[in-house]
C-alpha cells in the first residue's frame, strides 16, 4: 500500500522543513519536500532527502541494549521490561540514597519536537533532578541581543526582501541554512546587494556580490570601524538615535578610543574596504545583517553581537521592514511552559553545560552518581570532550536514549532506543522562522525503537508517577500548544499543513519599545578584549558546520577516512605543510592525527575543522578544544583554543578511501 505523510524534520537546524514522506507498505521510500510551506517551498536539503538511509542503516540500533559484564565490555540485547526495570531500579536506588540531585538529566535539541518538553517534567516530578545551564549553542548571541534589544528576537526570513543590502555575517546558508539562499537570490535579483562577512571564504561567497574577509574572532573591531566611517560621514539616523536608543555618548567614547587605523589593523582589513562596506550598509536604506554563529565561539562573544546590532541602531535600520540585525528567535514562545513542571520539583541544581567535564568531576553535595542523556552527544559536542569523557567514566550508571551508538554511548551501562521524527507524532517549532510544523508518524516505530514519551511514561509507571505523565502525544501537544489555540490555531490544523504562528512579529520592535531598563535600544559602552595568546599553540582552532552532515548525525560511510582540517596558503608557507599532508594537531588538552588540507579559501592565522566528526573514528574537534566560557551568556567558547601543527615527515596522507560524499567539493 502507498501513502504520502505531512510531516516535519524535526532536526537541529533553522531550516525546519515542511516534509513528505513517500510510505509503501509500511516504509518510507523517499522524502519530498512538502510544497505549500512559505518558507522551505517544496525541497530539501541533501541531509534529510538522505534521511530514510539513517532510519533504516544497520547501524541504528533498535533494541535495548546493556553491558555484558561492566564499562567497556560489549552491548548485550536486553527486553524492554528488563531494560525499563533496571533503569527505574537504580533511578529510586540512587534518590533514596543520595536525594535527587545525584542523577544529572542531561538534555539537548536532537530533536526540535515539542513533546521533548515532556522528559523534562518527569525528573520535576520525581522531585527534580541537576541540570545543566549555559550553552553550546547560542548562549552569547542571547545574552548580547538581550543586553541591546531586550532579547534576542529576529525578523522573518521573508522580510529580507525588503532588504537592499543583507550583510551575512559569521553565517554559512549555504551549508547550514539552505531555504534562506533562495530569499538572498531574490534580494539580489530585485537589485540589492548580499555580501559576506567571514574570515573563510564559505560556500556562501558563491551567491554573495562581495566578501568581506577580516581576520578570525576581530569583528568587533570590524563593526567599531565601520560605526567611526558611518559617524565621520554623518549618516547616521540622529533621530532614532535620540528617541529610541541608550547610552550613545559611551559609544562613541569607546569607539573613538581607538584609532580607524588602529581598528582596521586589528581586524586585518584596509581602509577603504572597510569605509566601503560602512558607506553601502549606511545608505541602502534598508540594510539588515543576516548574524551566525561564527561570531558566536569566542570568550567575549556577547560583545561581538553587541558592536554589530549597534551598526543597526546608528543607522535606525531597527524596528524597520528590511532592517535587523537578526540571529534568530525566542524558541517555544508559543508553548505553555508550565507543562514542564520546574514548579514541581523541590531540588533545583545545575552544572555549567560548556564546562561539563569539570563540573561533574567537582560536583558535590551531593557528587552525580549516575546520568540520563537524551538529545545529546556531549561527549563529542562539549567543548575538551577527553575530559568529559574521563568524567563521565567516573559516573557509577549511565543511561543513554539515542538512535546510534554514539562517543557519548561508549560511556553508558544501558542503551535505550528511540524513534526518529518519521515514527513520532510532535509538533516542530523552528529557531529559524515562524512556521509550526505538524510532526505526523508516517511509519510505526522501527524494531523496539520508542519515542522519549514512551520511555519516560513507562519508567513514570515503575516509579510511582505515572499519572503526571500518562496521556496521549496529541492530548500533552494540545496543552503545551494552549497558547496557540487560544489563538485560534487548532492542534488539529497544525497536523494537516504548515501553520504561520500567529504571534509572531515579522519585524520585530515595530513600536520602538525595548524590554530593556531604559527601554530603549542600549549601546555597548565598554569592551575589553584582549586576544588570547598562548605560548606554543599560535593558530586560531576554527570549527565549522559541514554541508553535508548534521553535528555528530553521520554514517560510518559518511565520515570522511580521516580527520582533516583546512588551513590558508600563508599558514601552509608558515609551518611548511603541503597539501594532504599528514600532521598532528595539538591544542593544550588534547591532539589528534589530520590531514591538512591546503585551502586558499582560508584565512589566516586559523585552522578550520568542521563539526561533529567521531572521536572513536580518528575525529572529534572537540578533543582540541578547551572549556573555555563566554564573559556573558554562559556559551562555549569553542574558538578560544588554539593549536599547534605539526607536519609529519613521510608521503601525504592517503585519502583515496575518502568516501565519496565526504569529497563533495567545498562549494
Ligand atoms: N549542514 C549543516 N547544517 C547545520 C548544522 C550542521 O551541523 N550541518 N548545524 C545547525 C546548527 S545547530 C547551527 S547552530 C547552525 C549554525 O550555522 P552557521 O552560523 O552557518 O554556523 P558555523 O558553521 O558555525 O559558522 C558560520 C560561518 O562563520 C564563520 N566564522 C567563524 N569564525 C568567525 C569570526 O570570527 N568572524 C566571522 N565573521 N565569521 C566567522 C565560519 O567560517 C563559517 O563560515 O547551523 C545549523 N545547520
Ligand atoms: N567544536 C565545536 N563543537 C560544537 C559547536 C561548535 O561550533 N564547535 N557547536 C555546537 C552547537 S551549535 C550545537 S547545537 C551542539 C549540538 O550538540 P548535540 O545537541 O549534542 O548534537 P548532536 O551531535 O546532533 O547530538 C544529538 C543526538 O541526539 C540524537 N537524537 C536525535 N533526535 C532525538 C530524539 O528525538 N530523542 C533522543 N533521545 N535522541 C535524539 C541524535 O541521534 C544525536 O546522537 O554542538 C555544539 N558543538
Ligand atoms: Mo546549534
Amino acid at each position: 500500500m502507498k501513502k504520502l505523510v505531512y510531516t516535519s524534520c524535526t532536526l537541529d537546524c533553522p531550516d525546519g522543513c515542511g516534509v513528505v514522506a513517500h510510505v509503501e507498505d509500511g516504509k518510507v521510500v523517499k522524502l519530498d519536500g512538502y510544497a505549500d510551506h512559505a518558507f522551505t517551498r517544496g525541497y530539501l536539503c541533501g541531509k534529510t532527502y538522505r534521511y530514510p538511509s539513517r532510519v533504516y542503516s544497520p547501524e541504528r540500533q533498535i533494541h535495548p541494549l546493556r553491558r555484558k559484564d561492566g564499562r567497556g565490555s560489549p552491548w548485550v540485547r536486553i527486553t524492554w521490561d528488563e531494560a525499563l526495570d533496571l533503569v527505574a531500579e537504580r533511578i529510586s536506588g540512587f534518590i533514596k540514597e543520595s536525594g535527587p540531585l545525584c542523577i544529572l538529566h542531561y538534555q539537548r535539541t536532537g530533536s526540535w519536537g515539542s513533546t521533548k518538553l515532556l522528559n523534562r517534567r518527569f525528573w520535576n516530578l520525581l522531585g527534580g533532578a541537576t541540570t545543566t545551564r549555559g550553552s553550546l549553542c547560542s548562549g552569547a548571541a542571547r545574552a548580547g541581543q538581550a543586553m541591546d534589544f531586550g532579547l534576542r528576537t529576529g525578523h522573518d526570513p521573508s522580510d529580507l526582501l525588503n532588504s537592499r543590502l543583507v550583510l551575512l555575517w559569521g553565517r554559512n546558508p549555504m551549508a547550514t541554512n539552505l531555504h534562506v539562499v533562495p530569499i538572498l537570490k531574490e534580494v539580489r535579483a530585485a537589485g540589492g546587494k548580499v555580501v559576506l562577512v567571514d574570515p573563510v571564504r564559505s560556500e556562501s561567497a558563491s551567491f554573495c556580490d562581495g566578501h568581506v574577509q577580516p581576520v578570525v574572532a576581530r569583528d568587533a573591531e570590524l563593526a567599531m570601524a565601520m560605526a567611526r566611517v558611518i559617524l565621520d560621514e554623518g549618516l547616521e539616523d540622529r533621530e532614532f538615535l535620540a528617541r529610541h536608543t541608550h547610552g550613545f555618548e559611551a559609544f562613541v567614547a569607546l569607539i573613538r578610543s581607538r584609532s580607524l587605523p588602529e581598528l582596521c589593523a586589528a581586524c586585518g582589513l584596509d581602509e577603504p574596504t572597510v569605509r566601503d562596506l560602512a558607506v553601502q550598509y549606511a545608505t541602502a536604506k534598508p540594510a539588515s545583517i543576516l548574524l551566525g554563529w561564527g561570531l558566536n565561539k569566542y570568550q567575549h562573544s556577547a560583545e561581538i553581537f553587541r558592536c554589530v546590532d549597534a551598526l543597526a541602531a546608528i543607522c535606525g535600520y531597527v524596528g524597520v521592514p528590511g532592517g535587523g540585525a537578526t540571529h534568530g528567535f525566542v524558541q517555544q514562545r508559543h508553548f505553555d511552559k508550565a507543562v514542564e513542571g520546574f514548579g514541581l520539583a523541590t531540588h533545583h541544581r545545575a552544572l555549567s553545560e560548556p564546562m561539563l567535564g569539570r563540573a561533574l568531576l567537582d560536583a558535590c553535595d551531593p557528587p552525580v552518581r549516575m546520568m540520563f542523556v537524551n538529545g545529546g552527544n556531549p561527549v563529542n559536542q562539549s567543548p575538551n570532550s577527553n575530559l568529559v569523557a574521563r568524567a563521565f567514566d567516573t559516573l557509577e550508571f549511565t543511561v543513554v536514549v539515542d538512535a546510534f551508538l554514539t562517543d557519548t554511548t561508549d560511556y553508558a551501562d544501558v542503551f535505550l532506543p528511540t524513534t526518529t521524527f518519521l515514527e513520532e507524532e510532535d509538533v516542530l517549532v523552528s529557531w529559524g522562522h515562524n512556521i509550526i510544523g505538524g510532526v505526523n508518524a508516517a511509519i510505526p516505530p522501527v524494531g523496539e525503537a520508542r519515542s522519549d514519551l514512551w520511555i519516560y511514561q513507562q519508567l513514570a509507571d515503575r516509579l510511582g508517577i505515572g499519572a503526571g505523565m500518562a496521556g496521549t502525544p496529541r492530548e500533552w501537544l494540545r496543552r503545551i500548544l494552549a497558547p496557540l489555540e487560544a489563538r485560534g490555531v487548532s492542534v488539529d490544523e497544525v497536523m494537516e499543513h504548515p501553520v504561520p504562528c500567529p504571534i509572531a512579529p515579522q519585524v520585530p520592535f515595530a513600536d520602538h519599545v525595548f524590554p530593556t531598563s531604559s527601554g530603549k535600544f542600549e549601546f555597548i559602552g565598554r569592551l575589553e578584549h584582549e586576544p588570547r595568546e598562548l605560548e606554543g599553540f599560535p593558530l586560531v582552532l576554527v570549527t565549522n558546520f559541514a554541508k553535508t552532515w548534521l553535528l555528530s548525525q553521520m554514517l560510518e560511510r559518511e565520515h570522511p577516512a580521516r580527520a582533516f582540517v583546512r588551513i590558508g596558503l600563508e599558514t601552509a608557507q608558515e609551518f611548511g605543510i603541503t597539501d594532504k599532508q599528514e600532521a598532528v594537531i595539538r591544542s593544550p588538552v588534547g591532539q589528534l592525527v589530520v590531514e591538512v588540507r591546503v585551502d586558499p579559501k582560508v584565512g589566516r592565522g586559523m585552522v578550520v575543522m568542521p563539526v561533529g566528526t567521531w572521536m572513536k573514528r580518528g575525529g572529534g574537534a572537540n578533543v582540541l578544544t578547551e572549556d573555555i566560557v563566554s564573559n556573558f551568556g554562559e556559551m562555549a567558547a569553542y574558538g578560544e583554543t588554539r593549536v599547534m601543527l605539526e607536519p609529519l615527515p613521510g608521503a601525504p596522507a592517503v585519502s583515496d578511501a575518502t568516501p565519496a560524499i565526504a569529497r563533495e567539493p567545498a562549494e
